[in-house]
């Protein structure tokens, strides 16, 4: 049969790129896939028609290198997240195709609008915050370099939740994603693998030895799908594996036999509420089974997919590390390695030892939190109920490394109780922290700062016990997305006055606008294009709140997910100070005020109350300052609901001034201030995360920095606790105003108690003064022109740095010591296969 295929040619199905062979593509798949007449297509036909013509063309490159990985058995990462937050993909293809003229012409010709019909799209939002977004630009940056990589995850039915603001309140729904059908993933309904859950372990004699079994109880089965991740300029196309659940035919068949047709329907059901849903999760941990779950259904689809394709290979087991290697994205992916150990020993009848180095050499391991408070623990008794053959494993891998500590520091029970896997009291735990630091050859943080914290603060002692171990990798961002397709405007400028287009793969060379960041002619056409993205986001508002706001004002946007330590309700404090001062000038006074338009987006976890006040008073505010007559321009107060990766790409572009204000020492990284920086958006941090390293390279007088420094933070929380902190009587002002009904009449009393009383964790009492002051510079130099230009184009010159590519060649080089395998251009199907 095989031998047959060889010689079918495919004359008309050799997906071509000219603007005649796209419009051709395109009426095709209206009529062959849509099923629909070409006279009677709307935008969302149309949308889905291009999309498909576009998939075409991915496929090929897709499935060609795979092949090419393959036939040069390179060694490969295996990128493992429970998040993706991939956003739209059909302008993000057609851009890495190099093909968006080619499309944009066909489009016309046939009485479209490209950009109209990438609206259509839905975004897919695998993911909650920064750890998904991190893993989306990591797949781009590594399909762009060309480095053979696969990408794995989970195949959500419902994305992140969709947020509506009624009344100022947040309002969960859920985001079914795929209700117009999802064109760029490939259903593979042949692989498929089963995962076990519960059951109970024996132990058995095998050969004369004993041998641990475990007998599970239940049995689903993971389906692959499968989404080609295109890289920029290059044939090289990767693969990114969701698993879908579904339940097994064994499994059903029983109850089915039995009669009991409904409760084999149930089954099923159940069976797929293991992918039905991301839980919408961040920084702190909430430890359900069904979460459990989902992680453990993930990672051995995962480790089955990598094995069966090791095998190909027909080396020794032992070898495994030399062709595969497994980044996990936090420890959320941790149960890999112990699955791989399972089947290792279990299945494969390797010793302990020998099974334990492979995935030692294999596995590395980012940590993303930075409160130990937050790390993942899973509670034993869930643990032992959902895996108890991994427990057993988890037991005795800490066995080992306890030895190892009591041979480094005998006899110091602190040690133990501190660095063993399984915490103790008050509640048993597994630390799932521990367990990936001492299984992984490698763990890394996720900037300078946070690594370091990470060495001295969050797990001393490992380092002290390995420091070798410990290494520290900048995040980044692809500018792909974030500049070149998010901000059209801006990247012809920096091609234009560069001379080359090859800054988007190489993205130090943005530091030479530095050099002509005074030219007038620069500066001019810079604010021009920053004006032109500022009237979209106008206009975008206006649709959205029905509210006009001017694009000569100041734009000054915080978008990030609520949270109290990214001090959301510091910016809206400061903004009723502003309000209350303005209300107070005279006439002649108030012709000096920066008009300013305050930008909000962000969704706040449905069960976290504190931060859903926060929007509840972020609301209530721009209703009272919107509404004021007296006011006018002065002051905008701006909440969008539901934000997303598409909303971010259009407000990014846009601002002039973000705001990175967390409380010093929390935030891991922040990588939205590097898609601001690049968009020329003047930075307003705290030295915290990102920021230390973007003022860094963007230079210190051209960012705007204040408040406590986190090493003062410990000294200035405990005189906060202890009332010795006197508070600035402005601050004190607002929470009056607030408490007195003047925004609404919503009980803000919780919110505000978090402030006082010594509740002050995040101190934004002690930080006020300073954000006031700098505020003041921040409206002194935007009266400037020449003075703000200069600041904006410094601030896309120093961002160089933080592409998600040289944080990709970090990963490549340090820890999976991988190579790029460049695919080269079509080859005639004849010689290739
Ligand atoms: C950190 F711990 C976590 C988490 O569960 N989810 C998540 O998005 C974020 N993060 C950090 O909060 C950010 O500072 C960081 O930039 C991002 O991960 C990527 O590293």
């Amino acid at each position: 049969m095989h031998h047959w295929l060889r010689h079918i040619s495919l004359p008309s199905y050799s997906p071509d790129t000219d603007v005649k062979s796209i419009e051709k593509f395109f009426v095709h798949h209206v009529e062959y896939t849509l099923a629909r007449y070409r006279g009677n297509i709307n935008q969302m036909g149309a949308y889905r028609a291009l999309a498909m013509s576009v998939r075409d063309r991915l496929i090929e490159r897709w499935k060609d290198t795979q092949l090419y990985f393959k036939k040069n058995g390179v060694k490969r990462v295996a990128y493992l997240s429970m998040e993706y937050l991939i956003g739209r993909s059909l302008q993000n293809a057609i851009v890495n195709l190099g093909l968006e003229e080619n499309f944009s012409a066909a489009m016309k010709n046939l009485g479209y609008v490209l950009e109209d019909l990438y609206e259509q799209e839905a975004d897919a939002g695998l993911g909650y915050s920064g750890l998904g977004r991190l893993a989306a630009c990591f797949m781009d940056s590594m399909a762009t370099m060309d480095y053979p990589a696969w990408g794995y995850g989970l195949r959500y039915k419902y994305g992140m939740f969709y947020q509506k603001i009624k009344n100022g309140c947040q309002f969960e729904y859920p985001d079914y994603w795929l209700e117009n059908g999802n064109p760029w993933e490939v259903e593979r309904l042949d692989i498929m693998y089963p995962i076990h859950f519960y059951g109970t372990c024996k132990m058995e004699m095998v050969d004369g030895k004993p041998h641990m079994a475990w007998y599970p109880q239940q049995k689903i089965l993971a389906v692959a799908y499968d989404t080609p991740i295109p890289g920029y300029l290059t044939y090289n196309t990767l693969n990114l594996r969701l698993w879908s659940a579904q339940p097994s035919k064994e499994f059903d068949l029983d109850q089915f036999n039995s009669g009991d047709l409904y409760s084999s329907l149930g089954d099923r059901s159940h069976a797929e509420r293991i992918t039905a849903v991301l839980y919408p999760n961040d920084s702190s941990f909430e430890g359900k089974e069904l979460r459990l779950k989902q992680q453990y259904f993930m990672v051995s689809a995962t480790v089955q997919d990598l094995l069966r394709r090791f095998r190909e290979s027909k080396r020794q087991l032992t070898d495994f590390p030399e062709l595969v290697c497994v980044q996990m994205n936090d420890s959320h992916p941790t149960l890999a390695a112990i699955e791989l150990l399972r089947i290792l020993i279990d299945v494969e009848g390797m010793s302990y030892d020998e099974s334990y180095k492979v995935i030692c050499k294999s596995f590395s391991f980012t940590n993303h939190v930075v409160a130990r408070s937050n790390l993942e623990k899973w509670s034993i008794e869930l643990m032992e109920k959902v895996l108890p053959r991994h427990m057993h494993l988890i037991y005795e891998i800490n066995h080992h490394f306890l030895q190892q500590v009591e041979k480094k520091w005998p006899n110091d029970q602190g040690k133990l109780t501190h660095m063993s896997i399984i915490e103790e009291s008050p509640e048993r735990y597994v630390r799932m922290a521990n367990l990936a630091i001492v299984i992984c050859h490698s763990v890394n943080g996720v900037t300078e700062i946070h690594s370091e914290m990470m060495r001295t603060e969050v797990f001393p002692d490992f380092f002290k016990l390995w420091p070798e171990r410990f290494l520290s990798i900048t995040n980044g961002v692809t500018p792909r997305r974030w500049m070149l397709e998010a901000n059209r405007e801006m990247s012809d400028l920096i091609t234009k006055w560069l001379r080359t287009p090859s800054w988007t793969l190489n993205l130090d060379l943005l530091s030479d606008l530095a050099r002509q960041s005074d030219v007038g002619s620069l500066q001019k056409q810079w604010s021009l294009a920053k004006h032109i993205n500022k009237e979209r986001l106008a206009g975008y508002i206006e649709k959205t709140l029905g509210l006009k706001v001017s694009p000569e004002s100041l734009f000054d946007v915080q978008i990030k997910r609520v949270h109290q330590y990214k001090r959301q309700l510091l910016n809206i404090i400061y903004v009723i100070h502003r309000y209350t001062t303005i209300k107070s000038m005279t006439i002649e006074e108030r012709r000096k005020v920066t008009p300013r338009v305050v930008i909000f987006a962000g969704k706040a976890a449905a069960n976290y109350a504190i931060a859903k006040s926060i929007i509840q008073l972020i609301n209530n505010v721009s209703v009272v300052i919107n509404n004021d007559k007296n006011i006018g321009d002065l002051l905008k107060v701006v909440f969008l609901p539901n934000y997303c990766v598409s909303l971010a790409e259009i407000i990014i572009p846009a601002a002039d001034l973000s705001q990175h204000i967390s409380t010093a020492g929390t935030e891991a990284c922040g990588t939205s201030a590097m898609k601001f920086a690049m968009n020329g958006s003047i930075i307003l941090g705290t030295m915290d995360g990102s920021i230390v390293e973007l003022s860094k390279e963007i230079g210190e007088t051209n960012v705007f920095t204040f408040g406590t420094r986190a090493y003062d933070v410990p000294s200035r929380r405990s005189a906060v606790r202890n009332g010795e902190w006197g508070v600035d009587s402005r601050f004190e002002a607002v929470l009056s105003v607030i408490e007195r009904g003047d925004f609404g009449s919503h009980d803000f009393a919780p919110l505000l108690n978090s402030l006082r009383y010594g509740n002050d964790y995040y101190l934004l009492s002690v930080d006020f003064p300073a954000y006031v002051e700098v505020q003041d510079n921040i409206d002194a130099a935007y009266k400037i022109p020449n003075l703000w230009n200069k600041k904006s184009i410094l601030s896309t010159a120093g961002s160089g740095k933080f592409s998600s590519d040289r944080s990709i060649k970090q990963y490549a080089n340090q820890i999976w010591k991988i190579k790029p395998a460049r695919r080269s251009g079509p080859i005639s199907v004849s010689a290739e296969r």
